[in-house]
């Protein structure tokens, strides 16, 4: 999908700098000796530009330097169903196994709200945006055990800041299941 994005994006540059062209150079037939030079240093400008596009694009958008791609391939250890409502998070589990694909699969009953997640530290690692009617897909892997934090990260309203989740992450025997929870008192 991402792939077919990118062609499709490729393209349409590529028609709109071709039609650029040919209307560039209808309209460089009708100019006098002096505007020539000018449109002469324009054009040799419009090159360069170009060029330093093509090149920092090239260097910037290579497949393993593009956020998730690389985390995206796999079979997910866990699916974790989260539901966003105004002002709460509602996971299926919020015990995350360290070094395990883990997929989020989030959604909204109400209105958008952005699903953040972030380190102990407070640092935001992966995000993305909750959607009512619609189910968005975020796949991550933990490294580092920890106490981490699911944040709202789209202003919904008077409570929005109360919109937070914690996430403890931890080699699978350090987890505790659903039964265990239930026991617990809070
Ligand atoms: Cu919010």
């Amino acid at each position: 999908m991402i792939k077919i994005a990118a062609a499709v994006t490729a393209v349409v540059i590529f028609l709109i700098v071709l039609i650029a062209l040919i209307i560039g150079k209808s309209a460089s037939q009708k100019k006098d000796g002096v505007q020539a030079g000018l449109y002469k240093i324009r054009s040799l400008y419009f090159y360069f530009l170009i060029a330093a596009i093509v090149g920092v694009l090239f260097i910037t958008l290579k497949p393993g330097a593009m956020p998730y791609t690389s985390l995206q391939s796999g079979e997910p250890a866990l699916v974790v169903n989260v539901t966003a409502r105004t002002w709460s998070w509602d996971l299926s589990t919020n015990q995350i196994p360290e070094n395990s694909l883990v997929e989020f699969d989030v959604q909204s009953e109400d209105v958008t709200h952005g699903f953040g997640i972030y380190s102990p530290e407070g640092k935001i690692l992966a995000q993305t945006q909750v959607m009512p009617g619609y189910t968005n897909r975020l796949r991550y892997t933990f490294t580092k055990p920890g106490n981490y934090k699911i944040m709202c990260m789209e202003l919904c309203g008077v409570s929005h800041h109360n919109m937070m989740y914690d996430l403890f992450v931890g080699q699978t025997s350090d987890l505790k299941t659903e039964a265990s929870k239930k026991g617990e008192t809070k």
